[in-house]
C-alpha cells in the first residue's frame, strides 16, 4: 500500500481537461494512489470515469481508492475505498467489502483516528492540516502539531490533507506521515506531471 503521494480527482480543478489524461500525468510524475472523488458528476459519469482510472491503475499498478461510494468501489474492483466521519461507518462497509480492500478513514482528531484504527482502519485522510479552497467544508486547519500528535496515537499509516504543496509537504512528512494528499497541488496545476514530479522530490528520500 504505497500512499507517498495520494492524488485525488477534482472536476472543477480540471477546468475542462480529460480527467483520465491528467491522471496519468499525475502517475508518470510520481503519483501513487489515485483517488476517484466525483463530487461534480453524475453517478453514472462518475462510473464511466472510474472504468478508466480502473484501467489504467491497473496498467500502471497504481493504488485505486474510491471515495465516499462503496457501490462504485465494488463495481469497480477498486483496491479500496475512502470514507468520511459522516459517510458509511466502517463496519457496515467491511460487511460488503471483499476481505482484504483498503478502508481509509477521515480523522481530525487523535480520538477519531483512535476509533477508526480500533475498528480496522487500513489508513488514515488526517486534514485539512492547512487551510484548502478545495473543500468547502472542511473544518479548520488542524496544523502540523496536531498532525504529529494524530501520527503518533496510531500505527496504521496517515496520509495527511488540505492545503498541502510543495513548499510544505516535506513538513508534512516530518511529523511522520506515510504520504501526502493533494487536489489543487497536482490536479489544479498548469502542467500536472511536472507538478507531481516536483511534489514527489520534495518527499524525503526521493531526491532531497
Ligand atoms: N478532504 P487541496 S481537505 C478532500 O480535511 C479533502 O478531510 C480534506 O484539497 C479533509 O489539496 C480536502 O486542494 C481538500 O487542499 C484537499
Amino acid at each position: 500500500m504505497d500512499l507517498k503521494l495520494y492524488v485525488i480527482t477534482d472536476k472543477k480543478l480540471a477546468r475542462g481537461r480529460n480527467m483520465v489524461e491528467l491522471c496519468r500525468a499525475a502517475i508518470a510524475g510520481g503519483a501513487t494512489a489515485i483517488q476517484l472523488r466525483s463530487k461534480e458528476e453524475s453517478c453514472r459519469e462518475a462510473l464511466a470515469l472510474g472504468r478508466e482510472l480502473r484501467a489504467l491503475t491497473r496498467q500502471t499498478g497504481t493504488l485505486f481508492i474510491v471515495n465516499d461510494r462503496v457501490d462504485l468501489a465494488l463495481i469497480l474492483e477498486a483496491d479500496g475505498v475512502h470514507l468520511g466521519q459522516k459517510d458509511i461507518p466502517l463496519k457496515e462497509a467491511q460487511k460488503l467489502l471483499p476481505p482484504g480492500r483498503i478502508v481509509g478513514i477521515s480523522a481530525e482528531t487523535v480520538a477519531q483516528a483512535k476509533a477508526a484504527e480500533a475498528e480496522g482502519a487500513s489508513y488514515l485522510g488526517v486534514g485539512p492540516v492547512f487551510s484548502t479552497g478545495t473543500k468547502p467544508d472542511a473544518g479548520k486547519a488542524i496544523g502540523l502539531e496536531k498532525l504529529a500528535e494524530i501520527c503518533r496515537s496510531v500505527t496504521i499509516p496517515v496520509v495527511a490533507i488540505g492545503g498541502i504543496n510543495r513548499q510544505n509537504a516535506a513538513d508534512v512528512i516530518k511529523c511522520g506521515a506515510a504520504g501526502i494528499s493533494v487536489i489543487s497541488a497536482v490536479i489544479g496545476a498548469p502542467d500536472v506531471k511536472e507538478a507531481a514530479s516536483s511534489l514527489f522530490r520534495e518527499l524525503p528520500g526521493e531526491g532531497k
